[in-house]
Parts: C-alpha cells; structure tokens; sequence
C-alpha cells in the first residue's frame, strides 16, 4: 500500500503504550502503525522525535464578547496560528452570546468568525447565561443535535452568574440530551462581599484581583456545584480547579458516587498570587480567575495531576493586550482591580510547559501526557475521531523534541496578546512539528502551508470514561 505520508522512526504515544514504530498516514487519517513501512509521497525523518497525539485544548476563548471598549487579542486566525505552533491541532472555544443574542444567534456569529480563518480544527462550546423557556427548551437541544455538545454555566460574574435554581434547570436539559456540564466555581456573592471590603479600605492593586478570590470562594462554589450535579443526576466538568481544597471536595464528591471531571491548567502549576504584586501595573499581567495561589498549592495540583485526579490539562487561553486601552489598561483599570479584564494568554504555552515540568522532569509518564492534553479531551468532550493516535483516527499528531531547551519568549510566540506570563520560563521539549489530518500545519515554530485548513468539527456526546 502506499501512503500519503510515512512517518518514520519515532517514539510514538500510542492509546495503548509508548512503541518505536512508523505511521502510515492516508486520506488525512491514521492508516497503518507498523515497523519499516515503506511507500509514499512524503516520508518524515522523525528518528529522535516522540510523536504525540496533537493536542486538544477544550478551554480556550476566542473573539468572545467583553464587555464596552475591551477586545480580546485573539481572533480565529490569530488564536489558532498559536494554537498549531504550539503543538494542538483542536481547540474548543466558548460561545457566548453578546447582549441580547440567543444561543443560536451566538453559534452562528462565531462560525461566521472561524469559517475560512482557523489554523486548526474548531469545535465550540456554549455558554448558557440566560434560562428562558427558548433558551432551555428549543435552543439548547437543537444545537445539542447540532453537535454542540457540552455547555458551561457561571456561579460568578455579574450577568452571567446563574442561581442555583438556574443551574438545576440546566442541568436537567444536559440530562435529557445526554451534554456535559461545565461549571465555573466561584461564589460571586462571597466575591462581591470580599471586593466591596478591599474597595472601602483602598486596596485596589491588581493583588485585590486574588485577595477578594480566596480559596474557600472556589471551595465553597466547587462543592455547591457536585451537590446539584447529584442533585440533578449528571455527570459534571469542574473547570480550571486552582487549589488542593476544591480538589479534596471533588475526590469527596466522587466517593460518594458523583460523576465528576475536573480539569487544571499551567498557571495553577507555574504562577502565584505573588505575580499580581508585581512592581507597577505589571500584576495586571496575571490577572485571572480563579487566581493563581501560593507555590505550596502546585504540589497539590501535581498530586492531583500524577494521582488521576485531573482528566484535563487546558490552557484557558483568555487573551488580552498589556499596553492597550482595550485590553488590561482598560479604563479605570489602573485605579481598580475590578475594572482589570480577566484572564491570561497561554494556548502557545500549555503543552511545553507540561512537557517539560512534567514530563521532562519525571512528574508524569508520556502516556499521562498524551492523556490529559488530548486523549480525554476527545472523549470527556465527543471528538470521536481525534485524541489518539490509533488506525482509523484523524492523522492530528504532534512531533516533539525531546532536546530543545530555551525559554520562553513572547518574541516567539504568534497569539495577538504583546506579553506572555512566561516570559523567561525555561522549557525543556518543544514541538517541532504538528500534522493536521495529515497535513504539516506547523514545522520548526513557524506556519506551513499558505492558507488555514482548519474546520469545524460536530462532536458526539460524551464518553464518560
Ligand atoms: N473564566 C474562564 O474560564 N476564563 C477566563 C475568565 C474566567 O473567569
Ligand atoms: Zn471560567
Ligand atoms: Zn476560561
């Protein structure tokens, strides 16, 4: 037989173990895994190389509404031109209505932004902030059977917060059509207590941002947020779970039965509320939620991470420019955390990071790589064809070089935020190449190829695992 590609000579992460072998690679899929294959119009030199999954990053956001004068960095090209140049080859953005729009408005405006424009393959999520009887009863189904299959829901943020009322009612919609939950937990009332306090006493530096977010705020929302998922009887994703208390509730709530995922991400590894106190308004540059907490929360998170108690290690890439009035110099920013915007640029960053703290430094093995960063994304996630490399799956692999050790520096970084939180941050193990459906997308840190492939992809509900 002869192939399109033949991928030659790496160690190649495989769903069922780590083996020296070729790939064979037809019609953009996965075709053969065998030694000394032969035969094709592109053979890839990968001896030395370990090939990986491509990564699949299930939280990043994109061109998503926020709020009067503030942009995100990232549109469709420029968020998945990082994304492939990082190693992934799917992201899952965040649908979120602007204003009034509905959920099938929304779904609608964020394929008009990606179609023709994404350097990788795109899937969204939604975000339900609304539970009008249109939304729960028509909308979500339909789009459900659309294949937007996973939806999440706020318990802070005003306007999008849903009371707990709310987040039953849909929740019984994820039961009824068989979608994942995902919850953001965080208690706004106890936030909103907390930052009224730090505002009356004048501490308005960008540190407020993780003062008035504590850890007993996540704690308190992360176990309010399995109670009703038992309450309702659905299975539930905690995302960007930052400390070891509100992983204790989550292994608490999976004792007693409850059918929970969660999911962490680099700067719950890497970074500090000590990084918001930075000199000037530098601090802003970390400004996410929840926070980043104190170094001694990382050995929590890796005892979740190497114990099985993470599924999912995304980026949450929320970018947003440094020196921009539109971005974290946003009006009144300076004098007040509050009116800082949230979140952090890193889908470029999240696979080295893990590679090298991880893998590199013996924390995890490759296969827990290959799992948390793709395999359970896919399936937590209904990406059936993707996740693995397997014979009949998407030809999305990653070529790693095990070798490569430099910092990480925004200079070489292609997302359109003007600052990285890793600034400096040495990394050993960088991908050298990612293969979309069979295409080089990426090779050396740079685009390849002179138009974006990326599409669409419906996804399946969840396989739980
Ligand atoms: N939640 C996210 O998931 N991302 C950025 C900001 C936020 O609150
Ligand atoms: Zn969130
Ligand atoms: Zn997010």
């Amino acid at each position: 037989m002869a192939f399109d590609t033949i991928i030659k000579g790496a160690r190649v992460v495989t769903s069922a173990g780590v083996t020296s072998c070729d790939i064979g690679l037809c019609d953009g899929k996965i075709a053969s895994l065998a030694t000394e294959l032969s035969e094709a119009k592109e053979i890839i030199d990968a001896r030395g190389l370990i090939a990986m999954p491509g990564g699949i990053d299930s939280h990043v956001h994109i061109s998503q509404p926020s709020g009067p004068g503030i942009e995100m960095a990232d549109d469709f090209a420029s968020a998945t031109r990082s994304a492939v140049c990082g190693g992934n080859t799917t992201v899952l953005p965040f649908c979120l209505p602007d204003g009034d729009q509905s959920l099938r408005e929304a779904v609608a405006a964020y394929h008009a932004k990606a179609e023709g424009n994404c350097h990788c393959d795109v899937s969204f999520h939604l975000i339900v902030k609304s539970t009008d009887p249109v939304t729960l009863g028509q909308d979500l189904p339909a789009l459900i059977h659309a294949g937007h299959t996973s939806f999440k829901v706020f318990m802070t943020y005003e306007g999008l917060a849903l009371s707990d009322r709310q987040i039953l009612d849909v929740m019984a919609v994820a039961r009824e059509q068989n979608a994942m939950v995902m919850v953001h937990a965080e208690n706004e009332d106890a936030i909103e207590f907390l930052r009224d306090k730090a505002e009356r006493d004048g501490n308005l530096s960008p540190v407020n941002h993780a003062r008035t977010r504590p850890v007993p705020v996540e704690r308190e929302a992360t176990h309010r947020a399995i109670s009703l998922a038992e309450i309702a009887d659905v299975p539930l994703t905690i995302v960007h779970v930052s400390n070891g208390e509100s992983l204790d509730e989550i292994r608490r709530g999976r004792q007693r039965g409850a059918k929970v995922f969660a999911e962490t991400c680099p700067q719950y590894i890497t970074l500090t509320a000590d990084d918001l106190d930075r000199a000037g308004f530098e601090g802003a540059k970390y400004v996410c939620s929840p926070p980043p907490r104190e170094a001694d929360d990382w050995d929590d998170i890796w005892t979740g991470i190497t114990g099985g108690d993470f599924d999912l290690f995304s980026s949450d890439h929320c970018p947003f420019r440094f020196n921009d009035a539109a971005g974290k110099d946003a009006a009144g920013a300076r004098n007040n955390f509050r009116n800082i915007p949230n979140g952090i640029p890193g889908v470029e960053t999240r696979l080295p990071i893990l590679f090298s703290e991880g893998v590199m430094k013996g924390r995890i093995s490759l296969e827990k790589f290959a799992a948390i960063t793709a395999t359970n994304h896919a399936r937590l996630y209904g990406l059936t064809s993707k996740g693995a490399i397997m014979v009949g799956m998407d030809a999305d692999i990653t070529l790693w070089d095990p070798t490569i050790t430099r910092p990480v520096r925004q200079s070489d970084l292609h997302h359109g935020a003007d600052y990285t939180p890793w600034e400096g941050f040495d990394v050993t193990g960088w991908p050298v190449r990612t293969i979309l459906r069979g295409k080089t997308v990426m090779r050396d840190g740079a685009l390849s190829g002179d138009r974006p492939v990326g599409h669409h992809v419906a996804r399946s509900t969840p396989d739980l695992l």
